[in-house]
């Protein structure tokens, strides 16, 4: 369910746009579906908005459109995934309660800086 505004985060790491697909939801398989999300990374979570047709809003959070889901990332494992898509530049994020995504970016150096800030952020939350 979206996240009520009380829950919002506020310091944004990182936006942008990547390909999403969800393949576990409690630990139980689902079928891929690939779509295109806009993507933000602030405080403890991975937010996801419907993708924007149009050119990339100026502000990191799309005006007038609610998230469609959020992630959190306290416990969460995140790796490069080398053998579960066809697609290049992938990353595998599970999250504590058994839900897995992929993410992909056509740019190598994007999805890497999505891992490393992503990473950063579960390490953070590690220690706390
Ligand atoms: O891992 P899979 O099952 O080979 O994933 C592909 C399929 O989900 C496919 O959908 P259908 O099985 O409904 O045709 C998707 O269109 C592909 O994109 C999935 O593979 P990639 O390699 O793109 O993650």
């Amino acid at each position: 369910s979206p996240p009520r505004p009380s829950d919002l985060p506020h310091e944004v790491e990182k936006a942008g746009q990547l390909n999403k697909t969800k393949i576990a939801e409690g630990g139980r398989k689902l079928r891929k579906s690939w779509g295109v999300s806009w993507v933000v990374l602030a405080g403890n979570s991975l937010v996801f908005y419907k993708d924007l047709k149009g050119p990339a809003p100026a502000s990191w959070r799309p005006a007038s459109s609610r998230p469609e889901s959020s992630v959190d990332l306290r416990g969460a494992v995140l790796e490069r995934a080398r053998d579960m898509s066809s697609k290049k530049n992938v990353i595998h994020l599970r999250t504590v309660t058994g839900n897995e995504f992929l993410l992909q970016s056509d740019s190598e150096a994007e999805i890497q800086d999505w891992h490393q800030t992503i990473k950063g952020v579960i390490r953070r939350l590690d220690r706390e």
